[in-house]
């Protein structure tokens, strides 16, 4: 048997096949596909305030929050903010159906974040901070980031995946990394998710935590992958073939 012992011709016909694959792949879009955005460049686009018990468990009980829409100093145009509800409190934000609706497992939620101490003592009050939590029927995904923005500083990007990813926990009792297979498992009983919109410990309710941006995409199949794998079929029945 010698399967794999090719000739310079079939070396050459897999070294274009490759170049042209990486140009298909390349032209047609391996890029995220992006599925919802929420830009705020003319409202709040019906996205929710929640105040939710420190350090932002909202599924122990929340309370609305008002959220303010302003119409510059985005990134770029509108965004929207909360302000410190309270320091029992921290505050979050939720989508609208419309918004969450969308989502499936295998997305990446994307958004872009302002923390504004806006005269006050602002300081993290922890090391992490809690940028996604997704209430399921066997407790509370959280997604945690120790990359926290710089305050008063420039607006900071985050990507957080929709999927098994160690960056995720669980947390009820208390919190647990989770097992192989289990965020799909919880995620397909999701009944809420909110995102972070308060960071700092202060006082005197002051800080305000601003969010634009906020984007859900979906890694699609590209569509030159077929093209691939028929042009390899081929070159392969054509490696079959008798010689003479
Ligand atoms: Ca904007
Ligand atoms: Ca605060």
């Amino acid at each position: 048997m010698r399967l794999f012992q090719l000739s310079p011709s079939h070396v050459r016909n897999v070294l274009v096949l490759l170049f042209v694959s990486a140009v298909l792949l390349g032209a047609t879009g391996v890029h995220a596909a992006v599925v919802a955005v929420a830009t705020f460049d003319d409202d709040a686009e019906g996205w929710s305030g929640l105040a939710c018990p420190n350090p932002g468990v909202c599924a122990l009980g929340s309370t609305s929050l008002t959220i303010e829409h302003l119409a510059a100093n985005g990134n770029p145009g509108g965004y929207i903010r909360t302000q410190d509800p309270s320091s029992d409190t921290a505050a979050r934000v939720a989508p609208p159906v419309s918004f969450s609706s969308l989502f499936a497992p295998g997305q990446t939620l994307s958004f872009d974040v302002l923390v504004e101490r806006n005269g006050g003592d602002g300081v993290y009050g922890s090391a992490t901070a809690p940028l996604v939590t997704i209430e399921t029927a066997g407790g509370t995904l959280v997604f945690a980031t120790g990359d926290l923005p710089t305050i008063d500083g420039d607006w900071k990007h985050y990507d957080v995946p929709l999927f098994e990813d160690a960056g995720w926990q669980l947390a009820s009792t208390s919190v647990r990394p989770l097992t192989p297979g289990e965020f799909d498992a919880l995620f397909a009983t999701r009944t809420r998710l909110t995102i972070i919109s308060e960071w700092l410990n202060d006082s005197a309710d002051l800080d305000t935590g601003g969010l634009d941006n906020i984007t859900l995409s979906a890694i699609p199949l590209p569509g030159a992958l077929p093209l691939l794998g028929a042009a390899l079929l081929t070159l392969a029945l054509r490696r079959r073939r008798p010689r003479g």
